[in-house]
């Protein structure tokens, strides 16, 4: 059958609005025009020239309806596959059509997924603080936002710095500003001294409705995480969220035999595969890829499907640091998801909005993708060349031998 609406453009953007976003914007031949995330933290460059330089131009003249089979074409049809230049890459053209497949229907993309079941996203943002009373007003703050679940973490004693926390101010960026990454220091007998007593007092305070998450970053071994995971039993968290390094899923075994506590993995994840033995095992209640790092709406669905059958739940990734248009794949997917428990939402420096025109909603500490036709996000691409993509890298941390700590 011929093609009736074929890809004419595919453009990339690298603009900087308080911090390096990658955008892709696709125009078909009946001028309709779809974008995609394609952002990885500190690689946008990366991902940016794998885009404009090698998947572009395979682009023009394809049907623009087939989303499944242009995913098949960059996924099985190239050598080199899987990692998270490639699977942002993909991400971003997936979600572009389905913005435009949206556009052509005149319906929102969550329509297009099997339609709304459930009215709204539970969503959770973040909540800082160096000491408890910082850290306090920052939860109190996030509760008069109308946050549900909050994600705190904090500083530890004797340490210069801890990723994800300021010693200033209540929200943070994942990445600093200038050339190449700062270094951080870490403790982890510091830390598992410091977690237990922080996030009990924080209970305390807050009582037991109010949903409480804590993210590890990666930083323990299966014996340090399983015993944090028992001293934080009390706490009742929502989940603990990547409590090691998860090459090895198996060594996740250790935690769910010793505790109850729920598990949260997957922000680094790019595809089922990556995720394959930690859902089919039931290592972690949570899978919590990004949209746009597991290759978009069309694989992160699968990825969920493959989930629910084991009863874990999808709760992606949500930082500064993907834009307003995988937030709003993310939503729609969510909303058209049975097994789509919570929504990370870390919010956004005010100039973002100067490029990106979102239209979901935040009511009451729950998220609505809008019914927009499409995703729902504008780009303004005159703002965006306003600000130049400038140089920007996560830290890397260091214990205090001065070996290299695990991201
Ligand atoms: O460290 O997005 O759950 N959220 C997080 C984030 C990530 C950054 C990495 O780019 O862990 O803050
Ligand atoms: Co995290």
């Amino acid at each position: 059958m011929p093609a009736n609406r074929t890809i004419t453009a595919a453009e990339v953007f690298v603009s900087s609005p308080s911090r390096n976003y990658v955008t892709l914007k696709i125009t078909t031949s009946d001028g309709l025009v779809g974008y995609g995330d394609a952002t990885v933290n500190g690689r946008e460059l990366s991902v940016a020239s794998y885009l404009k330089d090698h998947l572009c131009p395979a682009l023009i003249g394809r049907d623009a309806e087939r989303i499944e089979d242009t995913w098949q074409f960059f996924y099985k049809g190239a050598y080199w596959r899987r990692g998270p230049i490639t699977m942002a890459a993909i991400g971003a053209i997936d979600m572009a059509l389905w913005d435009i497949k949206g556009k052509a229907a005149d319906m929102p993309v969550y329509q297009l997924l099997g339609g709304a079941a459930r009215d709204k996203i539970l969503t959770y943002t973040h909540a800082t603080g160096w000491g408890f009373e910082e850290l306090m007003d920052s939860v109190a703050q996030r509760q008069t936002e109308g946050f549900r679940a909050v994600r705190v973490q904090f500083g530890v004693p004797g340490l210069e710095k801890v990723y994800g926390v300021t010693r200033e101010a209540a929200t943070y960026e994942p990445a600093g500003r200038g050339i190449g990454p700062v270094t951080e220091d870490w403790d982890s007998a510091a830390y598992l001294r410091t977690a237990p007593q922080m996030l009990a007092r924080v209970r305390d305070a807050v009582g037991d409705e109010l949903h409480l998450l804590h993210d590890v970053h990666h930083r323990l071994t299966p014996s340090e995480a399983a015993r944090l995971a028992q001293d934080l039993e009390v706490v009742r968290l929502f989940w603990l969220e990547d409590v090691m390094p998860a090459e090895n899923p198996q060594l996740l075994r250790q935690v769910r035999n010793q505790s109850t506590i729920p598990l949260a993995i997957g922000e680094v994840f790019n595809t089922i595969w990556d995720c394959q033995q930690i859902l089919t095992e039931r290592l972690v209640d949570y899978i919590r890829c990004a949209v746009v790092h597991a290759g978009g709406i069309s694989h992160m669905r699968k990825i969920l499907a493959l989930a629910e059958v084991f009863n874990v739940q999808g709760a992606p990734h949500g930082p500064s640091d993907v834009s307003p248009i995988n937030m709003a794949a993310s939503l729609h997917l969510g909303l058209a998801t049975s097994n789509f428990a919570i929504q990370e939402h870390m919010g956004y420096d005010p100039l973002v909005s100067e490029v990106f025109t979102s239209h979901y909603t935040f009511n009451d500490g729950y998220l609505h993708p809008s019914d927009k036709p499409g995703l729902g996000v504008e780009f303004d691409e005159k703002a965006a060349r306003k600000f130049e993509y400038r140089q920007a890298y996560l830290p890397v941390a260091r214990n205090l031998d001065g070996s290299v700590k695990d991201w």
